[in-house]
């Protein structure tokens, strides 16, 4: 039989549930799962059906959320990460009585313009708190999540802040790397009030996991410092024994339930050709019989209905007490812990940069601008409670941690700064959570090379527009001996194709302040933070307006009428200044553009866009791939890049053996003018 293929003959009966009424619960899950994924033509039924007793367990016993007031802030999260069996959430808001997740919403499963995406989306419905769907990214989120909990916790007290996090997760998110980060990473902060429930359903696309699969997922989570418990995922006594037991754990918690992926579907039940897609007419009608759902498709019988609301009633009572603790709060406490809640930031930390911003401008150091970002944080830090800050190992080296910064250790939730570990990909999931969960502003480090470690959640904050900020060093070629393994090449070229992304590549110094200020202003939006390893001059002067704001501006304009262009980011922008001194000596005037966020000059008028680029020809100089500068450059300009990985030596000579030096962009540019 192929992996895809149904056995020919039915099943027998089902065994009696342990609990007829949750069993009837957990069957609307089912028949609004099957129904739904039958009328898209399109979807994945198994998981949900497979799911649906652990879920109702957790939804009717377990889980403290309000429908009503969905954004409660002490509300437990719950994260989806198997984002594939959309409909198990889909189907949990409808019934719990979000008022936004209607039964019309369901009938346009993965139809254009609905809430019901084909993996659920963040920021879609309430009662969606990520975007899921690549596997083992809500895993590390819900880290995040549950690791924001115990930071506000420490600063605001249970009274505000004592909430859990849940994931379920499924063998793919368990396969997927990510997922070891995550773990190690939770096992290692001690993050209790995290449960992590796994649909052991042995099944993949594929067919039987064992076709790929063959460690002990137990023993694995054990090992990473998490309490372990395995339950009959169709037995609700049994899963509820396990949840309950998992709240007095002092690490987190795995539970492995063990189910049957489209449980109660008569022959596809067990195997993978019930994991995406639709189960087919008489498939369902068998489905029906075996769990005696009479009702016609979308119909939940109102005595089950009734049931499911007066579950997602409960919280009310619950939400209502916090409001009130909240109120009585001391004034100063309560402002403060909305304010963080808001996302709105402090007064002072404009002041706080702009002060770091008039000392650079006034003193013009010559450091790199990964110092720079350092001086930054440190100004930042004291009066921005908020930030949390941490790098995935290279803390010396990504200058992350500020002055005064305490680390954040289980015994210390109280710390702001955070040693991920050599685990970039769990570190950037992690940051996705914790902005997610509110309270907290996250940045953390790696070098710019490795944002390709990190890609796949840089992705997905950009895709869920969250303030998530990366600081990453090491930005060029400059980094010098380490070689082309360390030295970015199209890695920017990479990140500015990510819709929603900013990258930012500053200048110098004051460039590096006004980066740090339009990243952490900017609510909805993820930046990254290209920073040198190298030192770079000053080059600004004028402190008086963020110039960085409009994305790109005339540093230097042509003494003269402007014959040439020279547009450069980062540690090019002084080669540029170089370059325009040569030329000028040659009777060429020419002016220089910094350009360190595309994105943010992309979106100015195009008057703007005219005044800064000018008529005249134009040379884009930056140490790395040339791709996507022919939009500045146009098709009689020139690009002063690099066309191949780079090389172990000296940065100096390294930029001066690929050809990035001031006499080489002159060259480049008596050719266009
Ligand atoms: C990173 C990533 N790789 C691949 C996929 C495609 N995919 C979706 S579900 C799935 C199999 C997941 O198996 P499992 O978690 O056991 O789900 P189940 O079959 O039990 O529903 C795969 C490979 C994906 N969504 N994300």
């Amino acid at each position: 039989m192929s992996a895809t293929e149904a056995p020919k003959t039915e099943a027998p009966p089902l065994p009696a549930p342990r609990d007829p009424g949750l069993r009837e619960m957990a069957n609307a899950i089912r028949a609004l799962a099957m129904d739904a994924v039958e009328k898209a033509k399109s979807g994945h039924p198994g998981m949900p059906m497979g799911m649906a007793d652990v879920a109702t367990v957790l939804f009717t016993k377990f889980l403290k959320f309000d429908p009503r007031e969905p954004l409660w802030p002490n509300r437990d999260r719950f994260v989806l990460s198997a984002g594939h069996g959309s409909m198990l959430l889909y189907s949990l808001l409808y019934l719990t009585g979000y008022p936004e997740m209607t039964l019309d919403e369901l009938k346009r499963f993965r139809q254009l313009g609905s809430r019901t995406a084909g993996h659920p989306e963040y920021g879609h419905a309430p009662g969606i708190e990520t975007t899921t769907g690549p596997l083992g990214q809500g895993l590390g989120n819900s880290v995040g999540m549950a690791l924001a909990e115990r930071i506000l916790n420490a600063r605001f007290g249970d009274a505000l802040v004592d909430h859990r996090t849940y994931a379920i997760v499924g063998d793919g998110c368990l396969m997927e790397g990510i997922s070891h980060e995550a773990i190690s990473l939770a096992g290692h902060l001690k993050l209790s009030k995290l449960t992590v429930l796994w649909d052991d359903n042995s099944i993949t696309i594929d067919g039987p996991t064992n076709l790929a699969y063959s460690g002990d997922q137990l023993e694995r989570f054990e090992a990473a410092g998490w309490n372990v418990a395995a339950a009959d995922g169709h037995d609700t006594d049994a899963v509820a024994a396990a949840l309950e037991r998992a709240q007095e754990s002092d690490r987190p918690s795995f539970i492995a339930c063990r189910t049957t992926i489209a449980f109660g579907a008569p022959t596809k039940a067990g195997t993978a050709a019930a994991h995406g897609s639709p189960l087919g007419a008489a498939e369902i009608e068998g489905a029906r019989k075996r769990l005696n759902w009479p009702s016609p498709p979308f119909e939940v019988p109102e005595p089950i209905r009734a049931r499911w609301r007066a579950a997602g009633a409960k919280g009310a009572e619950t939400a209502r007490a916090w409001r009130e603790r909240l109120a009585q709060a001391p004034a100063e406490l309560r402002r403060e812990f909305e304010r963080r809640q808001s996302g709105e930031l402090p007064s002072g930390w404009r002041e706080a940069l702009g002060a770091v911003k008039t000392k650079f401008a006034s003193e013009a150091p010559k450091i790199a601008t990964r110092q720079a970002s350092g001086a930054v944080l440190d100004a930042l830090a004291p009066v921005m409670p908020e930030l949390i800050g941490g790098s995935a190992d290279l803390t010396p080296s990504n200058n992350t941690k500020a002055k005064g910064q305490a680390e954040l250790t289980p015994k210390n939730y109280g710390g702001s700064y955070i040693h991920y570990g050599v685990r970039e990909h769990g570190m950037a999931a992690a940051m996705n959570g914790l902005a997610l969960h509110g309270g907290v502003v996250p940045y953390g480090g790696t070098f710019l090379i490795f944002t390709d470690y990190c890609r796949p959640a840089i992705r997905l904050s950009a895709l869920m527009g969250v303030r998530v900020i990366y600081v990453m060093t090491h930005d060029s070629i400059g980094l010098g001996e380490d070689g082309p393994t360390h030295q970015p090449i199209e890695q920017l070229a990479a990140l500015r194709a990510i819709p929603g992304l900013r990258v930012f590549r500053p200048a110098d110094p004051v460039e590096t302040a006004e980066c740090w200020e339009l990243a952490l202003s900017a609510p909805k939006t993820p930046a990254i933070i290209a920073l040198t390893r190298q030192g770079v001059p000053t080059l600004r002067r004028d402190t008086q307006k963020n110039r960085s704001a409009r994305g790109g501006y005339v540093l230097a304009e042509a003494e003269g009428a402007r014959r040439l262009t020279l547009i450069a980011t980062g540690s090019e922008v002084a080669l540029a200044m170089a370059a325009r001194d040569l030329l000028k000596a040659k009777g060429v005037t020419a002016a220089v553009v910094s350009l360190p966020c595309w994105e943010l000059f992309d979106a100015e008028d195009v008057a703007y866009r005219k005044s800064v680029l000018g008529a005249a020809p134009r040379v884009a100089v930056e140490a790395a791939s040339p791709f996507g500068w022919e939009r500045y450059v146009g098709e009689t300009g020139a690009i002063v890049g690099m066309t191949g990985f780079g090389a172990s030596a000296p940065a100096e000579d390294l930029f001066r053996h690929f050809g990035l030096t001031a006499e080489k962009v002159a060259e480049a540019a008596l050719k266009v003018i």
